[in-house]
């Protein structure tokens, strides 16, 4: 059996009470902080540290950590929801809102999608309608404290209603485009919208979830 039959086919206790309603059909709530990503976690000189713009804007803009902070501040309190099947509650994340963001940027009417790209070589797509959420944050802390490294030190995208692979940790880029293209686990098999309480999971019943999910599993 594959890891997506294996994920298809995993028993999952019913949650029960208040909670039933938040948590997303398929998921297990936990109170620990799961840590999941591909690869090693970036060491950066937060003085070379920049995000920037691409695509279809006005212009490429670079913004260093300075110029994020300097923007109107934010915390949302949200539930997250890892397609891997765990699901917490009540995080509160700080940071800029990606919607006064993106009032330092000139939008081509055109630009219907975003690429998030992010360290190290991961990217991942998200509708530009979506992303003007007022809970669309790009965040630098998590509980009051600035990020751990290994979750997203010194900024993630926090994207609270999808599944959370589309929360890049360690953002460095936005490419706004026309037409929708899959990033990194969608080229992988995962949906392309990705919203939990629709189970969108993957694209189809034939891909394999790849293997390296799970051995990489700790906790903060
Ligand atoms: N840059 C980057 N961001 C990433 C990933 C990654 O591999 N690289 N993995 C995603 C996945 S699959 C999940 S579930 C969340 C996990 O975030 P956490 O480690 O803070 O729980 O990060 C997402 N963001
Ligand atoms: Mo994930």
């Amino acid at each position: 059996m594959n890891k997506a039959d294996r994920i298809k086919k995993m028993r999952v206790p019913e949650a029960n009470g208040s909670l039933k309603d938040r948590v997303p059909p398929g998921q297990v709530a936990t109170e620990r902080f799961p840590i999941l990503h591909e690869g090693d976690v970036p060491v950066y000189d937060m003085k070379k540290w920049s995000l920037s713009v691409e695509g279809l804007v006005g212009k490429s803009v670079e913004f260093t950590f300075e110029d994020i902070m300097k923007m109107p501040q934010t915390t949302v309190v949200r539930d997250i929801h890892c397609v891997t099947r765990w699901s917490r509650f009540d995080n509160a994340f700080e940071g800029v809102k990606f919607k006064d963001f993106l009032k330092h940027i000139e939008v081509d009417p055109k630009a219907k999608y975003v690429m998030v790209h992010a360290d190290y070589d991961y990217t991942t797509n998200v509708p530009l309608d979506d992303l003007l959420r007022d809970d669309v944050l790009l965040a630098h802390s998590f509980d009051g404290k600035p990020l751990t490294d290994k979750h997203g030190f010194p900024l993630r995208l926090i994207v609270p209603h999808l599944y959370f692979w589309k929360s890049a940790k360690w953002v460095r880029k936005f490419e706004f485009l026309a037409e929708d293209q899959p990033g990194f686990w969608e080229q992988n098999g995962f949906h392309m919208y990705g919203d939990p309480f629709k189970e969108e999971r993957f694209s189809s019943d034939e891909f394999e979830m790849p293997e390296d999910e799970w051995k990489k599993k700790e906790y903060d």
